[in-house]
């Protein structure tokens, strides 16, 4: 049903219905896809702002991507219908909207490219996606075999709908001039200042065949008919009826009317996207609308998803893990890094997490985003919400309201930019902000370390106000009172971050200056909210203590865990109760869940987050980012089992049932699996489908510095395999500081890690002075 084709490079699954959300995805730097194995897509592409180019048939609201996302029969989509002229029968490609039992389906998601090989009535479809590098549009192929060993006539129908595009202005025909259907329509908007930012948007969708097709059809209620979308009308006569929309839902379908002899086969290629004009269309056809033209655009994405290969290869005894983290993993981070979850004003912490991935692909883009980050600082040294990104971009959405945790993610990714790279050079970088005040790197760090000192109440605790990391959790504090517990032992954890690198950087005052905080917040968060076997989440307006034993739901929270044992509020007897409770607790067999129990109706003091539906999202699902959180934590004490497990459990399979739970391909982590594994085991487990998810950043490190060890200090790599008790050993590949470090981890009667490098024993396990360009061989042994 599903496995890794082509070395891991690809995976395939053989069935439409088995797992009917399951999809892939494709970007660049200016759009991105989504598509589903039935042929289902959302793309998005910026103009600035994100927008659409094809829409559903009804009136849309503007939100982020949604988990779980909704498929509906004319939910936008690419597809081919296939007629055979003969017998009148009809199927359609990949599977929607006909819906047939094909009697092959092969849905083939691969790192450049999405393939589908659709069989039936003697006729193979292979439906190939690919993206331009650095332009808006899909590159479709249709290819169309004839394998029933007659003479066959047939007809072809792409069918590429463009959806409900204006209430205002929409319309849509032929144009001999592009070679396609064109779409126009005017962006909607209604106050008279919003209409220069419409003027240059681009509201036209084309449709453009290569070869030109004998009919065609714009208008969607003529192409359907009474037949609806599984059995058109229009199809049932000779030709299509070649007309246009005129404030009519528009669309596009061609067909090609073919005679083919036995294996005889057609090939077609179309262009699908945004454009302002016909020039433009014109420009983008000229460009890409041939073989030539999608080779080329082949082999310069292909150059493209190649830059966000990363630093890591692993040979472990689990085959789909190697293949996930070798393949797949970094591929997701680069799409993070790279593009930013394509919006203009990414949250801070998100920009700063989903960046500080990137100091393992491409570490110039991780400095570049810390110096962007803080130059947006406020003049108080809080962080913004979000961090605008283009020219005219203002805080949107979740960015207009106040969370309070935005300056711990400033250590936290540099922490891992400085591992990577060494370059404390960053500190000294001038930076003049857009507040127009000047400090340097280091300085801004310090004024950002000192507002969370200062933002805590008379007992030491962090003020939440409408929610920190958790973005629902917006009434704990709204009146500016209730605190989080997890900000707290946040706040230990950044300051501690912190201290180090000014010890690093030569600056003990400074460095003994947040040590002292450090220890203040962690024995206010001893004294506050410690609650016997674990901390509580936080403490509301009204000073109730939540997250706690005598909570029924929402009773054991994971961040506040996690969080205590890196900052280290909790100490080595405090981890030692929490760590069973979190088992006992949290973990299901799908991950660890955020907090158990799941809230069943609205808690006023808590927030949004207790209206989500039980399992789901925040409210109690295996949030993977939480979970990761939580296993960077175990590594960091060397609990080796527990964290690979969680770990693993963030990859979907490999066995078939979890498969088909999950309902997901296992070529990205996405931001959670359904909760509520007790109340719920129907759906729990049920993957979100989002592929935007701080995750990643964080699980590539738990893999590279947790489970390989090979983590940079200063003068260094530092070398600590950390491998779950049942593993005789791995080898890894690590690039680091532009060294290729090849490893060779194995069990042997040692007390402690012992590294042999080039034939000869290390004093101790870390590699000094790393010469760029040069390959280590290192011969590492663990304890049996
Ligand atoms: O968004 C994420 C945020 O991008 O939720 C995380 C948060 O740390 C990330 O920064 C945890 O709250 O508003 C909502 O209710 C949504 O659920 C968002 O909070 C959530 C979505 O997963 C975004 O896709």
């Amino acid at each position: 049903m599903l496995q890794p084709t082509h070395n891991g490079e690809r995976y395939e699954l053989t069935s439409p219905t088995a797992m009917p959300k399951a999809g892939g995805f494709l970007w660049n730097q200016k759009m991105m896809i989504q598509i589903t194995c039935r042929g289902y897509a959302t793309a998005q592409f910026m103009q600035p702002e994100p927008a659409k180019y094809a829409y559903p048939p009804n009136l849309e609201a503007k939100t982020f991507m949604q988990p779980e996302q909704n498929y509906y029969a004319h939910h936008p989509g690419r597809f081919v219908y296939i007629k055979d002229e003969e017998s009148g029968e009809l199927f359609s490609a990949p599977y929607e909207p006909v819906r047939v039992q094909v009697d092959r389906f092969v849905f083939s998601v691969g790192k450049t490219d999405i393939s589908w090989t659709v069989e039936h009535l003697g006729i193979r479809v292979t439906m190939t996606l690919l993206l331009p590098t650095n332009d808006v549009a899909e590159l479709w192929s249709i290819k169309v075999t004839n394998i029933s060993g007659r003479s066959r006539k047939i007809s072809v129908y792409p069918y590429f709908p463009f959806g409900y595009m204006s209430w205002m202005n929409q319309e849509a025909e032929w144009i001999d001039n592009v070679g396609g259907i064109v779409g126009s329509y005017k962006t909607p908007y209604q106050k008279a200042e919003d209409y220069p930012k419409t003027k240059l948007l681009k509201d036209k969708t084309y449709f453009l065949c290569e070869t030109p097709p004998q009919s065609w059809e714009a208008r969607q209620k003529r192409f359907e008919g009474e037949g609806g979308l599984h059995n058109p009308s229009s199809l049932k006569g000779t030709e299509l009826s070649n007309s246009d929309a005129r404030y009519e839902t528009p669309t596009a379908v061609v067909q090609y009317r073919e005679t083919l002899k036995a294996d005889e086969e057609r090939e077609y290629r179309f262009l699908f996207g945004p454009a302002l004009d016909e020039t433009e269309i014109n420009a983008m056809r000229k460009k890409y609308l041939s073989k030539e033209g999608f080779a080329q655009a082949l082999q310069e994405y292909q150059a493209y998803i190649v830059q966000g290969s990363g630093c890591l290869k692993i040979e472990t005894p689990d085959k789909e893990l190697d293949n996930f983290v070798n393949n797949w993993l970094a591929r997701q981070i680069f799409y993070h890094g790279d593009v930013n979850r394509l919006t203009t004003d990414p949250q801070t912490r998100n920009y700063l997490q989903d960046n500080m991935g990137m100091s393992f692909i491409k570490p110039q883009v991780a400095r570049r985003a810390i110096v962007t980050a803080v130059s947006q600082q406020e003049k108080n040294g809080s962080m913004p919400d979000g961090i605008l990104l283009a020219e005219g971009a203002v805080l949107k959405y979740i960015n207009q309201v106040p969370h309070t945790d935005h300056c711990v993610w400033l250590p936290v990714a540099l922490e891992i930019y400085l591992a990577e790279t060494g370059d404390y050079g960053i500190l000294d970088e001038i930076v003049t902000g857009m507040h127009g005040d000047t400090y340097s790197v280091f300085e801004r760090f310090s004024r950002a370390m000192d507002w969370l000192l200062s933002a805590r109440d008379q007992r030491g605790l962090s003020y939440i106000a409408q929610g920190d990391w958790c973005d629902p959790m917006n009434m704990v504090g709204p009146r500016g009172i209730g605190v989080s517990g997890w900000l707290t032992v946040a706040t230990g954890y950044a300051l501690k971050l912190w201290a180090t690198v000014c010890e690093q950087h030569g600056k003990p005052d400074v460095a003994a200056h947040f040590r002292k905080g450090v220890e203040e917040v962690n024995a206010s968060a001893n004294s506050h909210l410690w609650d016997g076997d674990w901390y509580a989440r936080g403490i509301t307006d009204d000073n109730v203590t939540f997250g706690i034993k005598k909570d029924i739901e929402g009773r054991i929270w994971l961040n506040p865990q996690a969080w205590s044992i890196l900052g280290g509020a909790a100490s080595a007897s405090q981890i030692e109760k929490i760590l069973p409770q979190v088992d006992e607790q949290l973990s299901t067999p799908y991950g660890t869940v955020m907090f158990a129990p799941p809230y069943s109706d609205m808690r006023e003091d808590v927030g949004r987050v207790t209206q989500k539906y039980p399992g789901q999202g925040e409210n109690g699902s295996v949030y993977n980012h939480a979970g990761v959180f939580y296993v960077w934590s175990l590594y960091t004490i060397g609990e080796k089992d527990r964290a690979y497990k969680i770990l693993r459990q963030m990859i979907p399979g490999p066995s078939k049932e979890d498969y088909l739970q999950r309902g997901q391909l296992p070529v990205y982590i996405p931001n959670y699996y359904r909760g509520g594994w007790k109340t719920f085991p129907r759906t729990a487990g049920r993957s979100s489908q989002l592929f935007n998810t701080g995750t990643v950043s964080w699980a590539y490190r738990c893999f590279i510095e947790g489970l390989c060890g090979l983590r940079g200090v200063p003068d260094g790599l530092r070398v600590n395999p950390q491998l779950p008790s049942d593993w005789p050993g791995m080898k890894v590949t690590r690039l680091f500081r532009g060294a290729t470090f090849e490893i060779d981890v194995t069990r042997a009667d040692v007390k402690e890690v012992k590294v042999v490098l080039d034939g000869k024993a290390l004093d101790e396990p870390i590699v000094k002075g790393v010469v760029a360009g040069k390959v280590y061989k290192l011969a590492v042994s663990v304890p049996r």
